[in-house]
């Protein structure tokens, strides 16, 4: 497995490509391919369809547990981390075990992530994506646009792996695109509030970016290993 945690990632990425232009997907994808065929692996990637078990992955390979936002929490590193690939081996490598750690939301019992989302988007175990979106979208949405989710924000784990804010508005311009590519996002809050019939969204003022590669071969092992897995 390959990730990052904290903000070490995102200045590496500024030295080696410009963030207002190049992707940090391709960017992982140029590295990793690479490292992949110098040591006789494929590179698997968590961005690319068909979308491979990285969190049930992740779990297998560190202390990591399901946060009641989906995305897994780290007793170090918080909700600050994430990954970039995996490299897949023909053999079955021995590798250590990981030592068990209790999540830190057993014993969290404010559970701020909760209740923080302006528009309450967390809610019965799901995450509203169009609510989120829609809020982004609108002028109101902008401390989360500007420093990342205010939820994420919340948690009192792993505060010093935060990412700074121009990671955090890299990661969100990146998530409220994706989103206007799926779609039309509906109308804001603001919006709704004026009553408006027809919504126009405004365009991302960054220059559209594409993706080079839109899937991934993925070999008769990991295949096997992610065999009748829910999606
Ligand atoms: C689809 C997806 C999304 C969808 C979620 C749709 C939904 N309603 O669940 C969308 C596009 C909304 C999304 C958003 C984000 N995502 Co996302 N996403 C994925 C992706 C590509 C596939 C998930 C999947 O289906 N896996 C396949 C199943 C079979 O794998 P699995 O490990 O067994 O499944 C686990 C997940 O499904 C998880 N799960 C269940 N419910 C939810 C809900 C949410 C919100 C998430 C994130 C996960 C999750 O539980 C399963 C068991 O562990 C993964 C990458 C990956 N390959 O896993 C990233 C991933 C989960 N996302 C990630 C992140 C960081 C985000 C964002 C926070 C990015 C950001 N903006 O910074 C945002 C959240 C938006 C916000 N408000 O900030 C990280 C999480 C890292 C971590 N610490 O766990 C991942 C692993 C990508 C990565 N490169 O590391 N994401
Ligand atoms: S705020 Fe508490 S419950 Fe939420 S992710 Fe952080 S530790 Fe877990
Ligand atoms: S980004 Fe903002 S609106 Fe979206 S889930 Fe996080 S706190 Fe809620």
């Amino acid at each position: 497995m390959v990730g990052n945690a904290g903000p070490s990632m995102w200045r590496a990425f500024c030295a080696n490509r410009d963030p207002e232009k190049d992707l940090l997907d391709d960017w992982s994808q140029d590295i990793l391919t690479d490292i992949a065929r110098c040591f006789g692996a494929v590179a698997l990637y968590p961005f690319l369809p068909p979308h491979l078990p990285f969190q049930r992955w992740a779990c297998q390979a560190e202390p990591c547990h399901s946060s009641p936002l989906g995305i897994l929490i780290h007793p170090g590193y918080g909700l600050w981390h994430s990954y970039r690939g995996a490299l897949a081996f023909a053999e079955r490598l021995r590798i250590p075990p990981v030592k068990p750690q209790a999540s830190p939301c057993d014993t969290c019992k404010e559970k701020p992530c909760l209740t923080t989302c302006p528009v309450a988007a967390f809610h019965d175990n799901d995450y509203e994506v169009p609510a989120c979106a829609r809020y982004l979208a609108d002028s109101a949405g902008q401390d989360c646009m500007d420093h990342g989710c205010r939820a994420r924000r919340a948690c009192p784990v792993g505060r010093p792996f935060r990412y700074h804010s121009d990671q955090a508005r890299f990661h969100m311009d990146a998530f409220l695109r994706a989103r206007r590519a799926d779609g039309p996002l509906g109308p804001t809050t603001a919006e709704l509030d004026k009553n408006q019939d027809v919504v126009t969204l405004p365009n991302s003022s960054k220059t559209p970016r594409a993706t080079r590669s839109h899937g991934q071969a993925v070999p008769a092992t990991v295949q096997d290993e992610t065999r009748g897995l829910d999606r």
